[in-house]
């Protein structure tokens, strides 16, 4: 049976559809009218593709008791569940792989909306329905007539209109529906989400209006001069009157002009004038090119400091407005990012004007993802079937000419994880044909014989080197290509860890061009009971959990702490410690731009405290220079610390941050602290069941502390334990340990203390253990040695690791309960600002910080191990003050480690009436193991021999 012999057989046809006008440029018309048809729709879902027939297309049907939902959007976000559910997956299709077929249950949309011309809509002319994005398949009707159906999601579709319209009473019905042989291209990692979900719009096309047009501008470094050439199907003129262009279309003019970059993004306002229509241009003058094994724009290598970005609004899921792009692209330049992936499908075509307008590299990858057939090694694959290869032009050709005349796109992306075959070599060979200007990427052909560039995703470090030296082989070809990781370091939850290491690569060798992390924002669902909901949370029978929560942001928009990191590891400046004391060595690290747009600052602190700040001056530095700078005079601490900071902060207001916002920083150290006085003299006194020994009491059976200065605590004792992180859990399909589960396995979450001795001697209070999970005989002995000096007292640790010891412990220090102290009670450190883990502290800032217990507490939409701080000096917290020997890792929170671990949702997670403190020695590193590598080994925390100190008092005034 051919498809279309029954009504709903378009649905499983393989064909990109029928009856849409070909793909163009998209533009918004200056002078042609247009009518957004968002807004309120009525709906009626049906559980099958055939449940209704296509009545409700016809003038005249009483829609009546249909509800109404908001388009663009999705009908599973709307309408509190009475429209079905979003549904998670990551790879795996949630129907049986049997293409093109697609399950009998098939959610389809009936949407109507009923719209009157604008009275001023001018007569004469034709009209275009445009649909900006329906997922997955849609069969439009205007005034009862059928105009096509197509697939497609996240891609612009128009239909001739001008014969059907009325003044009055216009008839659109969309059916879409969710599953489509079109599904089977669009197996991205994220939400399964139905409906009309970008915008639509009619647009008049008077006569002698635009058509597609090609917009050429390129730049030649050498000599400064831009070309421009318009080509258009219709022909005109173009304007351009900052540069005193006035050509006809077709017509190539060169002069000198001021290119355009990511960093210094100059746009030129032009015109094209055909006889019925003038549509703006923004010209920008660029030229992408891969010579001598680089990626060059206008003639110099590129560095991607970059992200992947799906699109992502908690309530909204894929339907962005402009706002919500605008957010995205401001954080992104203030966080220092220059470049986007657009994974894994065109963005909405507004997110690009934007990234024209801030400077951003985009690559812009085309709607293709066909991941699932992994499961059956690739058998299958629509990619490598030619029946489908008229779908993968299509797409490929929707995405180029819709997307052709923005300068920011600098590299066409063919799709993702689709295998390779005949139908992605086909696509990249109608992408180098009809858009030779730029570099066609792709990341799963490991010969790169379709790509420009040899592109990776997860790779370790020492893979990336090997590759940067040219060591790693592979095809002929691909040795000639620079290496982009189109997907690195996974932020899902606490991570990623290791990016630092990562730069450094990429700055130490020039086939390195940088990465995009892995991804920009988490895809959680606001949800009234859970906060935000991930993959499961709506029943679904198959899912992924929450791998669909692996952003920098979180899905409120707040910057995770991964981003904090991101912007400090791909700082543009470089400020390090000079080559002689009082110096520093400052190193201009864009491709473009030099440092005029920046002040330099430097303070001194002592104890944290920040003295005033001074101006640094500079000599003016081009891309690559370096100079040394000579700080003030540091003031003497007195045995306190001194430390320098210096800052490049934005000299004046820019188009995404005020004049001050922070570029780069880096601090060092003047002077180190003295160290802790020795806290002895004061005996320990057995007084019935307890010993007093100065400001501390304790369990004379057990040798706990009961109050340590005066104020209550409880079960003070080693931990080992965190409640890991998904990077800790890993994926299963990573080669590295997965030391969450082993860590599990061998019970570090359950480990029993045993008492060995309580010793009240001369000098000390000493109390004894071993510290280990049933079952096994790898054990820890601990020794807490306490003494005292009348007002203070000292708490020494001691750790002996013994038995066979396999696997490195998740953290080690100790854990105690601030009895009675809250989750709005306020703290008061010397030490790092933001969150820490040993491969993820380039961002953690030395100074005097206060903030609330809550304030600690990093919202991961799962919960998991969060808030430490790193390199605490002291902390002052519920009326105690803790002074670390040496600096430690702090961290507090109103609910214990058992229950963050036992979460599944943040609101899970409530205060108790006791404040957990955990003062670490070590951490575990974080590493990006939930989808690539682990810690570096550098960043394990092997059990060995280890002794830390702190010394308990009361604040200091
Ligand atoms: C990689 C995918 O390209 C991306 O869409 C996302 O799923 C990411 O992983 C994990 O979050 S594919 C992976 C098998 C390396």
């Amino acid at each position: 049976m051919s498809p279309h012999t029954t009504a709903t057989g378009y649905v499983e046809d393989v064909s990109p559809g029928r009856g849409t006008l070909p793909p163009r440029a998209w533009y918004a018309s200056s002078d042609a009218a247009s009518l957004s048809l968002n807004g309120r729709w009525r709906l009626r879902v049906s559980a099958t593709a055939d449940a209704e027939d296509d009545a409700f297309a016809e003038p005249g049907y009483d829609s009546g008791d249909w509800p109404e939902v908001t388009v663009p959007g999705h009908w599973v976000l709307q309408g509190d569940g009475s429209f079905g559910s979003p549904i998670y997956t990551n790879h795996l299709y949630p129907f049986p792989v049997d293409p093109p077929h697609v399950p009998t249950e098939n959610p389809t949309g009936d949407h109507l909306r009923l719209f009157d011309l604008p009275g001023d809509w001018p007569a004469g002319g034709g009209a275009m329905l445009r649909f900006d994005g329906v997922e997955s398949c849609a069969r439009v009707w205007l005034n009862g007539t059928e105009l096509g159906d197509f697939k497609g999601s996240r891609l612009p579709h128009e239909f001739a209109v001008g014969h059907l319209l009325e003044p009055s009473g216009n008839v659109l019905a969309v059916r879409v529906h969710q599953w489509s042989a079109g599904s089977y291209l669009e197996d991205q990692d994220q939400w399964w989400l139905p409906g009309v979900f970008r915008d639509v719009t009619l647009l008049h096309r008077p006569a002698g209006a635009a058509g597609d047009f090609f917009v050429h501008a390129s730049y030649d470094h050498v000599t400064g001069a831009g070309t421009l050439r318009v080509d258009s199907d219709v022909e005109g003129r173009v304007t351009v009157p900052e540069l005193g262009v006035d050509v006809a279309t077709g017509e190539p003019v060169t002069l000198p002009v001021e290119p355009w970059t990511a960093e210094t993004p100059r746009l030129y306002d032009g015109v094209l004038a055909t006889a019925g229509e003038r549509v703006p241009l923004r010209v920008g003058f660029r030229t992408v090119a891969v010579e001598d094994g680089l990626l060059k724009v206008n003639g110099t290598a590129v560095l991607f400091r970059g992200v992947n970005r799906h699109e992502w609004h908690p309530r909204r899921g894929r339907a962005l407005d402009l706002a919500t792009m605008r957010e995205d692209v401001l954080l992104m330049k203030r966080h220092n990012v220059n470049a986007v992936r657009t994974s894994h499908y065109p963005p909405h075509p507004a997110f690009l004007g934007l990234c024209d307008e801030y400077g951003l590299w985009v690559i812009d990858e085309c709607d293709l993802e066909t991941h699932g057939f992994v499961e059956q090694d690739w058998r299958d694959n629509p990619v490598d079937d030619g029946r489908w290869t008229p779908a993968l032009l299509d797409r490929a050709a929707r995405v180029v000419e819709r997307d052709k005349n923005h300068p920011s796109v600098v590299m066409w992306s063919l799709g993702n994880e689709a295998g390779t075959g005949r139908g992605l070599t086909a696509m990249a060979d109608w992408v180098h044909g009809r858009d030779p200007s730029r570099p066609v990427h792709y990341e799963g052909d490991p010969d790169c014989r379709d790509t420009d560039v040899y592109s990776r995703m997860y790779p370790p470090h020492a893979e990336v080197e090997r590759i940067a030296r040219g060591l790693d082989g592979g095809a002929r070809r691909r040795r000639g290509l620079p290496l982009i990781l189109c997907e690195y370091a996974h932020a899902m939850g606490n991570g990623p860890g290791g990016l630092a290491e990562y730069q450094e690569l990429f700055e130490r060798y020039d086939r390195l061009q940088g990465g995009f992390v892995w991804e920009w924002i988490d895809h959680g669902v606001a949800h009234p009971e859970l906060g935000y909901a991930y993959g499961g949370d709506f029943g679904e029978e198959l899912h992924d959990g929450n791998f669909v929560c692996d952003g920098l942001l979180f899905p409120d928009r707040t910057p995770s702490p991964g981003l904090v990191e991101y912007k400090k590891v791909i700082e543009p400046v470089r400020i390090e410690a000079g080559g002689t004391d009082g110096t520093v060595r400052v190193t201009n690290r864009y491709d473009f731009a030099d440092l005029s747009h920046l002040e330099f600052t430097c303070s001194h602190q002592v104890d944290g405290m920040p003295t005033g700040a001074r101006r640094l001056t500079l000599p003016p530095l081009a891309p690559g220079e370096s100079a040394e700078v000579r700080l003030p005079e540091a003031p003497d601490g007195k045995g306190e610390e001194v430390q320098w900071t210096v800052e490049a902060r934005l000299a004046e207001d820019t188009p995404w941050a005020g004049r001050n916002h922070e570029v780069a920083w880096a601090q060092g150290t003047v002077a180190r602290r003295a160290p802790l006085p020795a806290v002895t003299g004061v005996r320990p006194a057995v007084d019935g069941d307890r010993i007093v020994l100065g400001p501390a009491v304790f369990d004379a059976r057990t040798g706990a502390p009961r109050t340590l200065a005066g104020v209550p605590v409880r079960d003070l004792r080693l931990d080992v334990w965190r409640a890991t992180t998904d990077n800790d859990d890993g994926a299963p399909w990573q080669p590295d340990t997965r030391y969450g589960l082993l860590w599990r396995e061998l019970g570090l979450h359950r480990v029993r203390h045993r008492l060995v001795a309580v010793d009240a001697d001369d000098d000390a209070l000493t109390v004894r253990t071993r510290v280990a999970p049933a079952g096994r005989e790898a054990g820890l002995r601990t020794a807490y040695r306490w003494t005292s000096d009348g007002t203070r007292v000292r708490l020494t640790v001691s750790v002996l690791p013994e038995g066979d010891w396999r696997v490195p412990l998740p953290r080690l220090g100790i854990r105690f309960g601030l009895v009675g102290a809250t989750a709005e009670d306020a703290l008061f450190w010397f030490g790092g600002g933001n969150e820490a883990y040993p491969d993820s502290r380039a961002a953690s800032r030395d100074l005097l910080w206060d903030a609330s217990v809550r304030d600690l507490q990093t919202p991961y939409v799962r919960p998991q191990e969060n808030g430490a701080r790193a390199d605490v000096r002291w902390a002052e917290i519920g009326g105690l003050r803790i002074d670390g020997d040496p600096e430690f890792w702090f961290t507090a929170r109103p609910w214990t480690t058992e229950h963050l671990d036992a979460a599944r949702h943040l609101t899970d997670l409530v205060p108790g009436d006791t404040v957990w403190i955990n003062l670490d020695h070590r951490q575990h590193g974080v590493g990006s193991q939930s989808c690539g590598p682990g810690p570096l080994p550098r960043y394990f925390l092997w059990p060995e021999p280890a002794e830390f100190s702190f010394v308990f008092s009361e604040p200091r005034d």
